[in-house]
């Protein structure tokens, strides 16, 4: 079974948010398309508490229960089987969607008969690479459709660095069309 996973597509990391994707709104219609094709649909949400060592780091973004912790709301959220959330506590963790902690990823995916794992969302250099490491890890077969996935680029070779070595740790890098087709 194959599952999508959508990375942290929040307002926070969109244009319109405090620590923004620059085109971060730009792949949500791709991963519109995307979702019917896949046996389950999940996603992440970076959800912090108003007080956490990650904020010494980082300007406040995505806490819990705020706008910016939202799905961009063009999202077509209601395809969505489970909504993984992380970073919840008030350390500088959870950069990895399996570092939940409402519901071990792993489990689910085993559970689930998943055995290969699509990854997609927001962003490149940071969550997107570090879930995609752990789904390595835990011996998934990995795709990252690069269309579907946007950086902050605090750095202009930050996304294509981070790409590249999420193929190099053995991630399929592929694009929305060889899904589409
Ligand atoms: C993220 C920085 C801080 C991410 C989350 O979703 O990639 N980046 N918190
Ligand atoms: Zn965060």
């Amino acid at each position: 079974m194959k599952a999508l996973l959508i990375v942290d597509l929040q307002n926070d990391f969109c244009p319109s948010g405090v620590l923004p994707a620059p085109k971060g709104d730009q792949i949500v219609p791709v991963i519109n398309r995307l979702m019917d094709h896949f046996d389950k649909v999940l996603a992440s949400k970076d959800w912090h508490p108003i007080q956490t060592v990650h904020f010494k780091k980082w300007p406040p973004h995505c806490i819990q229960n705020t706008v910016g912790a939202e799905f961009h709301p063009d999202l077509d959220s209601f395809k969505i089987d489970f909504v993984f959330l992380k970073g919840t506590g008030n350390k500088d963790d959870g950069y990895s969607a399996f570092e939940a902690t409402n519901q071990n990823l792993v489990e689910y995916l085993q559970s689930n008969a998943i055995d290969e794992v699509y990854v997609c969302g927001l962003v490149a250099e940071y969550c997107v690479k570090q879930t995609v490491m752990d789904t390595l890890k835990n011996g998934f077969k990995t795709y990252v459709i690069t269309d579907a996935v946007e950086g902050i680029y605090q750095n202009e070779e930050d996304v294509p660095a981070a790409f590249k070595k999420m193929k190099e740790a053995g991630a399929i890098l592929i694009t929305s069309k060889d899904i589409l087709i």
